[in-house]
């Protein structure tokens, strides 16, 4: 298992290829592993814990294809209710019994979420929740958080985290200012700051919108009482609080950071977990906020592929398996194992780092920290980030490509898995 001089011929020969046929060679940024350097390594196959690459190495996965993978990969149960599914058809562009049980799930599970609209993607999520934010309040600005990754639609593209923080890019090219000119950014954790924004435009603010936990600036937290002091905040200026829990939901708890923490937003958006790997989005929230959507209300958007039957159907299997007892203290249990372990072995080696987890959703920066937002995560030693990722590569273990992205644990991953990527780290961060 442990590959010190993995051979990656194949990979690299694809991804020569690919580089002449898709922008980078990827069909998303981050995975082109240009802050982290080397290649990337493509993917053969997945199964539970694991990935294999064209070259037949093995991997112990933590990044679960960014956040869905939380019963492992290609989960048995998973696979046979998709089979089912597939011999009745592709996709509906109609209304099925399946979106059905996959919203009455959401529902019973999500604190804020009354009724539920399913799309593509989280990028089209927040995308729709922004302008039913605006439908609903008939304002214009927003509030969002430096660091914050909310997709890549043209109105969240300031000063956002994932793919543009790792690429260091400065806000996008082909963003119209007017398009951005409502949107307002705080730093995250800083109810301060966001107190002045709502001073400053009185009456003109729709609502705030955030990671109530960050993954995608690395991992961060909300700090005690900052979650509870945006709604407050929201309350008091009649404007509504919107929680992304693309990546937090199902995640950090079955019900997500809102029943983690006990505040509920007014709309939510939702992504990865609940299509089980395949590509979905929703967003959901009070009746009669979402009653305003079409075409039971004005606000229009529209999908031929939203509440795709295979997506559906992967969902519900997802959340089903999910709400076997002990899942959540399972997945707690052993990423605790492994967040702490990898900081306990930074310490033991000399390295300045910092990070924690909640759940299945875990973080390393190589900073003393503490990282509050944003820019307390550009502190970090990226380079040193990039060496530690290269390492632990080779010794088969596949970790975000980037400082600022979280990483994710599976219930297929096992106590052995930990122990392995732990002496790994140990073993890399002892030469680095
Ligand atoms: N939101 C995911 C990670 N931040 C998406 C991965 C990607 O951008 O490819």
């Amino acid at each position: 298992m442990v590959n010190t001089t993995i051979k990656t011929t194949k990979s690299q020969e694809i991804f020569a290829a690919a580089q002449n046929l898709m922008p980078g060679g990827v069909s998303s940024p981050v995975r082109a592993f240009k802050s982290v350097g080397g290649q990337p390594i493509v993917f053969d196959r997945v199964k539970g814990a694991y990935i294999w690459d064209v070259d037949g190495n093995q991997y112990i996965d933590y990044v679960g294809t960014w956040g869905p993978a939380i019963c492992g990969h290609a989960h048995p149960e998973v696979i046979a209710a998709l089979h089912e599914a597939l011999e009745k058809g592709t996709s509906f562009g109609a209304p099925s019994v399946l979106e059905n049980v996959l919203a009455e799930m959401v529902i019973a599970a999500v604190p804020s979420i009354e009724m539920v609209r399913f799309v593509n993607s989280g990028t089209e999520a927040c995308m729709s929740a922004l302008r039913l934010m605006r439908a609903f309040t008939g304002r214009d600005k927003i509030i969002k958080f430096e660091g914050c990754y909310h997709g890549h639609a043209d109105m969240f593209l300031v000063k956002a985290g994932s793919g543009v923080a790792t690429l260091g890019l400065p806000d996008s090219p082909g963003v119209p200012k007017s398009t951005t000119a409502n949107t307002l950014n705080a730093p995250y954790n800083d109810l301060e700051a966001v107190k002045a924004l709502f001073e400053e435009n009185r009456d003109e603010i729709a609502g705030v919108i955030l990671e109530p936990v960050v993954g995608n600036a690395g991992f961060i937290t909300p700090d005690a009482g900052f979650l509870e002091g945006l709604r407050e905040l929201t309350h008091e200026h009649k404007a509504l609080l919107v929680f992304d829990e693309v990546m937090t939901g199902f995640r950090i708890a079955y019900g997500g950071a809102q029943e983690k923490f006990g505040v509920t937003p007014d709309l939510t958006t939702l992504g990865k977990i609940i299509g089980g790997g395949l590509p979905v989005g929703a967003y959901g929230g009070r009746q009669d906020i979402m009653s305003m959507v079409a075409p039971a209300g004005p606000m229009y958007q529209a999908g031929t592929l939203s509440g795709n039957p295979l997506a559906m159907t992967a969902g519900i299997k997802t959340l089903e398996l999910l709400q076997k007892p002990g899942t959540y203290e399972y997945l707690d249990q052993i990423t605790n194992k492994l967040a702490s372990g990898l900081l306990q072995i930074a310490t033991e080696t000399g390295h300045a780092a910092c990070g924690g987890q909640i759940s299945g959703m875990f973080g390393l920066f190589f900073t003393d920290g503490p990282v509050h937002n944003y820019e307390d995560a550009k502190k970090s030693d990226t380079a040193k980030f990039g060496r530690f990722h290269r390492g632990m590569l080779e010794r088969g273990v596949y970790l975000a490509p980037s400082q600022f992205e979280a990483g994710f644990t599976s219930f297929a991953h096992t106590e052995e898995d930990i122990e392995r990527t732990l002496t790994a780290a140990r073993d890399v961060m002892s030469s680095l």
